[in-house]
């Protein structure tokens, strides 16, 4: 059976690169698409994921993580948790969990110590600098731009068929404290079902959760709409609906794959990078922009 991965941004290639090893080999979505997301939470210098994340109005770092099975429907999540080195394997733990599948602040901590993950201080001096600099620069409460927020989704189907997803952000950078984005949200960052394909989401969180963008995805694909369809019509759909009863929409970019490796992507921005490997074709990073 033909295997495929495709995440966001181009801060998902180096990830996926390790992943394409994993899924050549015949092992699981789900192992690779964990490799790939911990890559990007490792890597301080992709500053909206993991170390070295966005922080808060606060200065803290906390981080939104989920995971999805295609196959068994097991979903886990945290959401503003701090202080914890993978949030994406607390994730990929709580699956195992048939109640209490999603936890948040303290709670989550708590979970992910009571199961023996490393503590860590997630904030860099870096990250300390530019949480400085913006909080000269602007007024709190007339903060706007949230410059520079991005999640890494990872969709992956391995030769078994089987596809998983999973999402890892610090969100929006200078979120107040608490503040969840779409990324953890089932149905709205992400969503898999191995009879079907799956999806993920970046972009403002406030946005997509209004749309259930993922899921809404994996519906049309469902209908008989090529993944490439599903995505540029789920975009457009929420985009315009954002425009006519709010006036606006903010940054959303989505990815998907069906369960026989065919791909989609697409954005209401000029420029949405992302990452694709399939059995026909090397990790490469392509540019999407907004077309209606
Ligand atoms: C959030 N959707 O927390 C995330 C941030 C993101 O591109 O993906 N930005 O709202």
């Amino acid at each position: 059976m033909s295997w495929g991965i495709i995440g966001t941004w181009r801060m998902a290639l180096e990830g996926i690169m390790e992943a394409e090893k994993l899924l050549k080999d015949g092992k699981s979505s789900l192992d690779a698409i964990e490799v790939a997301v911990k890559m990007v939470e490792d890597c301080p210098e992709y500053r909206s994921v993991g170390y070295g994340g966005l922080p808060n109005r606060d200065c803290e770092v906390e981080l939104d993580a989920a995971f999805m099975d295609g196959d068994t429907f097991s979903i886990g999540a945290v959401g503003s948790i701090k202080d914890f080195k993978n949030p994406i394997s607390i994730a990929r733990k709580l699956m195992d969990e048939r109640y209490n599948i999603f936890l948040v602040g303290q709670g989550a901590e708590r979970y992910a110590h009571t199961m023996g993950f490393q503590r860590t201080n997630m904030l860099t001096d870096y990250s300390k600098e530019e949480w400085k600099k913006k909080k000269s620069e602007i007024k709190l409460d007339k903060l706007k731009a949230y410059d520079g927020h991005d999640t890494v989704g990872i969709v992956g189907l391995d030769r078994n068929g089987k596809m998983a997803v999973a999402t890892s952000t610090s969100g929006l950078f200078m979120k107040r404290s608490g503040r969840i984005g779409d990324s953890p949200l089932s149905g709205s960052g992400f969503y898999a079902d191995s009879e079907i394909g799956a999806a993920s989401a970046t972009g403002v969180g406030e946005d997509i959760m209004k749309g259930c963008i993922s899921y809404e995805i994996v519906r049309l694909m469902e209908e008989g709409l090529h993944p490439q369809e599903a995505a540029e019509k789920a975009v457009n759909k929420l985009n315009q609906k954002l425009i006519s009863k709010r006036g606006e929409a903010k940054d959303i970019s989505v990815v998907c794959m069906n369960n026989k490796g065919e791909w989609g992507v697409a954005t209401n921005i000029n420029k949405f990078s992302f990452v694709v490997a399939t059995e026909a074709e090397e990790p490469t990073v392509y540019i999407a922009s907004f077309s209606d």
